[in-house]
Parts: structure tokens; sequence; C-alpha cells
């Protein structure tokens, strides 16, 4: 596997780097397999606490320095970044598909995604602006000036076990903070590979080192951050289960978390759909990435009028999905993360069909030749009632769940009436129903699309959502100001000292 050898990944690697050089790891052997074949690809040596303790105290010393560094030259080391990460995209993209699962396409996808986060994040370091406003005070200025916060703890998921953690990192670092960085278990080659490539650019740089820790690691890594009172912000991604305990462990201390959990993604599609547009938004936004996309579309809201008509499409496109190595380009669906994720995945079915679901594509998990790994599991499709139990839930699988509805204000209420609030979409050429689902009392999700799918966001938006999935924006538009404290600023340059509110106060 070439790959491996482009990324400086060996048999035994360590979990803990303080950024310009990886350190010796004193915790268990993580083991990574590929869910494409259950191979092994190498082992991972896990942090203990005194080598969390050596990350922590190493970015708190390089946080001193770095936090000194103009805004456009932390820019520039993340303008090499990008550059490294362009030189690196095949092997990274691969690894991401061998080690994750997702097709290779996506993988690709995936390093794009953070190549675009360098660019977008160098033109930022020259754009963290603050307002200034007119102070009520003769001769006094009055401004705002946006400071970094220091440590950011990154807890991140197996699903983008790369991108995500770099939109949290890129603008971290140009706001002047430094990172340290809890990947998923799952995907702990992916974050070594990330680490090896960026040492480079960051020991050529004279960057202080430990602005890139990393301390690989089972759930007590995010819980050490989420209770470490010198890590002012948590920005965490995974299930809504994990970013309760993480906010409410930081909220204890009232520290900062930003959190992306779990989405329960709907597209309506109207009457007035192009139905081509819908069916290839619908079924990519379903089994893209074998349905653990945050963003996956997990239930189709459609018009009576063009039900029977859908139905009909989404089963003939189902039996064109090709299920297999993800690495082989004609594969449109990879596996599942693990075995764990299947047995997920099988009992999401019983509860359905226990609900009364009907499956007009049936499920089930693939064996025989090419799918040894035991993760490799079929697209479905149910027709449901909205209000199923197994309906609300997110489940990280290819399960689709169908459902009828009637007035436009019902398939709104139907699209708002799950306990999460990520991605939602419309698929429609009216413009009245159009603007009305991207209105106040439309779509209660952070992200609201019209003839677009639910997944595949930009990375120049601001991505996060509402309600259960935590109300956190990372990315683009203004989610910068997340990773910074902003300090109001009111200077006196008379000879008198005017109170405001015109108080009066003589000594
Ligand atoms: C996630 O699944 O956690 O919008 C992130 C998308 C991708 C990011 C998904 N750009 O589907």
């Amino acid at each position: 596997m070439d790959f491996l050898a482009a990324l400086k990944i060996t048999e035994k690697n360590s979990g803990v780097s303080t950024g310009n050089s990886s350190l010796p790891a004193h915790g268990e052997l993580i083991v990574s397999h590929s869910p494409v074949d259950g191979k092994l690809i190498a082992t991972i040596q896990a942090a203990d606490k005194n080598d969390y303790e050596t990350v922590i105290a190493k970015a708190q010393t390089a946080f001193l320095e770095w936090r000194t560094w103009p805004a456009p030259k932390r820019g520039e080391i993340v303008r090499q970044i990008g550059d490294a990460l362009r030189a690196h995209k095949e092997p990274l993209g691969k690894l991401v598909s061998y080690e994750m699962g997702k097709s290779l396409q996506e993988g690709y996808g995936e390093v794009q995604e953070m190549i675009d986060i360098c660019d977008f994040a160098v033109g930022l370091s020259r754009q963290l602006y603050g307002l200034s406003m007119h102070s009520e005070r003769p001769a006094h200025r009055m401004y705002e000036q946006w400071h970094p916060l220091g440590i950011v703890g990154i807890i991140s998921a197996f699903n983008f076990p790369v991108a995500v953690w770099s939109w949290n990192t890129m603008l971290a670092w140009i706001c002047g903070n430094v990172c340290v960085w809890k990947p998923s278990e799952k995907t702990p080659l992916c974050a070594v590979a990330c680490h090896n490539i960026i040492a480079d650019v960051l020991k050529r740089n004279d960057v202080p080192d430990g602005i890139n820790g990393l301390v690989i690691g089972g759930r007590e890594v995010g819980e050490w951050l989420s209770a470490d009172s010198r890590v002012p912000l948590v920005s965490a991604t995974g299930s809504t289960r994990m970013g309760k305990a993480v906010g409410a462990t930081v909220g204890a201390r009232l520290g900062r978390a930003l959190l992306e959990l779990g989405g329960n993604n709907a597209i309506i599609i109207s009457q007035h759909a192009d139905l081509d547009i819908a069916i290839r938004g619908s079924v990519f936004g379903a089994v893209g990435t074998a349905g653990q996309r945050c963003t996956t579309t997990r239930r189709l809201i459609v018009h009576e009028a063009v039900y029977d008509t859908i139905k009909t499409k989404l089963v003939a496109a189902y039996k064109q999905l090709s299920i297999g190595d993800p690495l082989d380009e004609n594969n449109h669906v990879g596996p599942l993360i693990d075995k764990d994720a299947v047995i997920g995945y099988q009992k999401a079915l019983e509860a359905c069909k226990k609900e009364g679901g009907r499956f007009i594509v049936e499920g089930g998990v693939l064996e025989g030749k090419g799918f040894e790994s035991g993760c490799y599991v079929k697209p479905c499709i149910a027709e449901v009632d909205p209000h199923f139990n197994i309906v609300q839930q997110e489940t990280f699988a290819p399960i689709l769940y169908l459902m009828k509805y009637n007035t436009i204000d019902d398939a709104i209420a139907i699209q708002n009436g799950v306990p999460q609030g990520l991605s939602s979409s419309i698929m429609t050429l009216n413009l009245r129903e159009a603007e009305q689902f991207l209105s106040a009392n439309g779509s209660d999700c952070g992200i609201a699309n019209v003839n677009i799918g639910t997944s595949g966001a930009e990375i120049g938006g601001a991505f996060g959502g509402e309600k259960e999935t935590g109300g956190g924006r990372e990315s683009g538009s203004d989610a910068w100001k997340a990773y910074m404290r902003r300090q109001t600023n009111t200077i006196n340059y008379s000879t008198q000292l005017p109170l405001a509110q015109g108080i009066k106060f003589h000594v």
C-alpha cells in the first residue's frame, strides 16, 4: 500500500504529538482494521494521562508565542499547509477511503474540503474584523477587537476523519489559538497522517512546537479535555449522546462548547419538483458515505400526487447501486465503519418493521466474496408513519424513510417534527413554497436548501444546526468568531472624565 508509505505511516505509530514531532505514547495499543477488507492496517499506541499533560503543557507554552504572530503570518503557515495537502491529496484520500470506508471520490472530496478551508482561512487571516462604534461621550473612541482564546480542544468523528478537524483547526490557528485533537479511535491513522503532513511545514517555518497537539485514545481523552479549565473551547462533532456529555462537563466549568451533533435530515419533494433532480439528490443524500454523514438524507417527505412515481423511480435507482470495495470507483456504496454499526443498522430495521414500516427496498447484511469484513449492508427504503419512534432517531446507516404529505404546511411540520435540526431541503420549482420553507415559519434547521439534497455543504457557509444538533457553527461565514474572545475598548482622549449615561459624580 503505497499510500501508507507516502503518509509516513508505519506498522506501529505513536498516538501522541505536539505538532512538530510525535512523542512516545504510554497508553493502550489501538489496532486499526479496514472496514473495506477487514485487514489490519497498522497499530497506534494511545495516550495516557501523562502524555495528555505533556501535550497540554506544550500547547500552553506555544500559545504564548503563537498569539503574538500577526494573523496574516499565521495565515501564511496555513497557506503552506494547503499546498502540502494538495501534494498529498491522493494518498490521504485513499487512506480516508480505506480506513473509514467511504468511496474514493468522497475520500478525495474530503481532502478537497481541507484544501478549501485552508484557502478560506488564509483570506480570513486578513479579515478578523471588529466593529468601531461612535461613543456617546466627546473625545472618546470605542471599538472592538477579537483576541485568541488559548487551547482549542477538538473532538472529531470517524465519518469525516480529516475534514471536520481541519475546519476547526485552520480557523482556530489563524485566530491565534493552539489546538489539541482527539480524533475518533475508529480512524486514528487518518489523524496520524495529517500530523505527519503538517509537521514538515511547522518545522520548516519555526512554528512554536505545541500548536498542533494530538492525543489519540478512547472516550477518556474527551473527558479530560471537557473537564480541563486550561481548554477554554471544546469543539465536538459526533453523536447527540456524546455532545450532551461534553456540553454538560464544559458547561459546569463555564467553558465554551461548540457542538455539531446528530442530524435527521429530510427532503420534501413537492408535486412541483423537477423529479429527476429530486431523485438524484435523494439517492446521493441517502446512500452517499453509506448513510454515515451527519447530513445524510434520512427522511423523504413526498407529496401524495407524485408519491407513487417517486416510489417507482427510487426503487429503480436503488437497483442500479453497486455495493463493494469503495476504492473501486465503479462502486457507489462502501461498508459501514465496523460491526457495531452493522448491529445498529439491523436493530433499526427490526424496530422499523415492528412499528409497522413496509420495506419497498429490503435491507440486509452482505456476505461472500468481497464482503469478508462483515461491514457491507444494503441501502434500503421503508414506508413509515412520521411519528414512529425509529424515525425520530439518527441511525448511522443507509436507511431511508418514506412518508406522504398533503399540504406544504403539513410537510414542514413533519420535517420539523424530530429532535434534531441540522440539514433540510425542498425540491420544488414553486416560488411560494420554496420561500415559505426558507422563512421563519419554515425549516427549523441550520441548513435549508432548495433543489439541492441535504448533504455536501460547501465550506464557505456556516455549518451546524439547532435543537439536539447542538447549535454550534463551524467552517465558513463568520464561524471564526466562536474561536475568539471579543474585547470592547473605550479610549478617552479628552481632558475630562465624562461618565456614560450622563451620570454626574463629583469628588
Ligand atoms: C459531517 O457529516 O459531520 O455537508 C460533516 C456535508 C459535508 C460535511 C459533513 N461537507 O455533507
